[in-house]
């Protein structure tokens, strides 16, 4: 402690020293580049810059202006969009500047519900998503834990939304989203694809593409993406909503709707990350983030762990640990003990409390950046399991937990 000036300081060193030793499963968390976080922590975050790129209520921005117009030219190159709002502070935010632009408070939305795969803030009734708004949802089906695609067309047919949701936080199967725009088109409704997960693996071509079919992407820039922690909005053509355009409605909308001053650090990171993104390394990356999530789910099933839905399209899934008589917070709680960090998660159609689950979601979005392979998924099933299987055996799980250290420390965090 003594060599730190301050505290912050002494437990940011003791983070990265967990990070390292540390197998991360998390399936939204990731590892940015030096490059990244050379220009998230930059003078940068001095500045003030409400508005957008020449239209700002500040002086100074000159400089500003160009690097958020570099964001905006990367983020439309990666997707193929021919809008971008990159100002969004994270991916609800991203979500709640959509809902601004296309609702009125009251409207009919229609999301994905939360405890079978969605994500807070597409309606569920403790977000804002769904205080605001009347928010209904479809699931997935009891038989296959797949999304109920009759379900959504029911649904739409029968409730009118005025914006459907399609896009999930924990979904381990690719999306059909031709099908969920056929259930928009019923009625007009918008249709926004949230692809926080899976960000990095559309932009690669290796998932279904949302556009042309959705209206709306958002997405936040952290997770498989691997930039900094933040938000982003696209449009693929731009279309109106009574006489305005969507992307001159989705810029009031995020400011001054819902935010002030963008994080132009932040900006700067996320720029960063798209061009590391449109690289060829970035593709071999992403390709192995799937290779790795469907040889660490064979190897769970081989020893007898079932997976929700039978498997993984994408960079993780779920473990059902019925059978393996430990619920989903015990699992998560014992596995940090030994150096293996991951989150408990609801199965569809839980019996247990959010707090408690009944599963874990394992993703390797972390794991493939640190350059771990399609060869070390078993070590990584035979360690989970043994730890599982002796959990009450202190001498067996700490051999464990050292052999994971000294693995790890051969991968380093910071490579480029
Ligand atoms: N917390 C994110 C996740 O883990 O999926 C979603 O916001």
């Amino acid at each position: 402690m003594k060599k730190y000036n301050d505290i912050i300081f002494f437990l940011i060193k003791k983070e990265e020293d967990r990070q390292k030793k540390g197998i991360e499963l998390i399936a939204s968390e990731n590892y940015v580049s030096n490059n990244v976080i050379k220009s998230i922590g930059s003078i940068l975050t001095n500045k003030y810059a409400e508005g957008y790129p020449n239209k700002r209520y500040y002086g100074g921005c000159n400089l500003i202006d160009k690097i958020e117009e570099k964001t905006i030219k990367r983020a439309k190159k990666l997707f193929k969009a021919s809008f971008a709002n990159v100002q969004p502070h994270s991916g609800s935010q991203a979500n709640q500047a959509v809902y601004l632009a296309c609702l009125n408070p009251g409207d009919k939305i229609l999301g994905f519900n939360l405890s079978h795969g969605g994500h807070l803030s597409h309606g569920s009734k403790v977000n804002f998503s769904g205080i605001i708004y009347n928010s209904i949802f479809y699931g997935v089906k009891k038989s296959n834990n797949l999304i109920d695609y009759d379900q959504v067309i029911d649904i739409a047919k029968k409730e009118k939304p005025k914006l459907i949701i399609c896009g999930a936080s924990s979904y381990s199967r690719d999306i059909d989203y031709k099908i969920f725009r056929q259930a928009a088109d019923l009625n007009g409704s918008i249709l926004l694809a949230d692809i926080s997960h899976t960000a990095g693996l559309i932009a690669k071509n290796l998932l279904n593409n949302p556009f042309p079919y959705c209206h709306i992407i958002t997405t936040t820039t952290h997770k498989t993406l691997r930039g900094p922690r933040g938000g982003l909005i696209l449009v693929g053509e731009d279309f109106f909503i009574k006489k305005k355009k969507i992307s001159f409605l989705i810029n009031k909308a995020v400011f001054p709707g819902i935010q002030g001053g963008p994080f132009e650090n932040i900006i700067a990171g996320k720029a960063i990350a798209f061009k590391e993104a449109l690289n060829k390394k970035y593709e071999k990356y992403a390709k192995n983030i799937i290779i790795n999530s469907k040889e660490l789910s064979k190897h769970f099933k081989k020893k007898g762990y079932n997976i929700i839905s039978n498997g993984t399209d994408n960079h993780c899934f779920i473990l059902n640990l019925k059978n393996k008589k430990i619920s989903g917070k015990e699992a998560e709680e014992l596995l940090e003990k030994y150096n293996i960090t991951c989150n408990k998660n609801l199965i569809p159609y839980d019996n247990k409390s959010p707090f408690i689950t009944s599963g874990i979601r394992i993703g390797t979005p972390a794991i493939t950046t640190r350059g771990l392979k399609k060869k070390n998924m078993k070590q990584i099933v035979n360690w989970i399991d043994i730890i599982l299987e002796n959990r009450n055996n202190i001498n067996i799980c700490n051999k464990i937990k050292k052999e994971i250290k000294n693995f790890m420390y051969s991968y380093p965090l910071f490579k480029e």
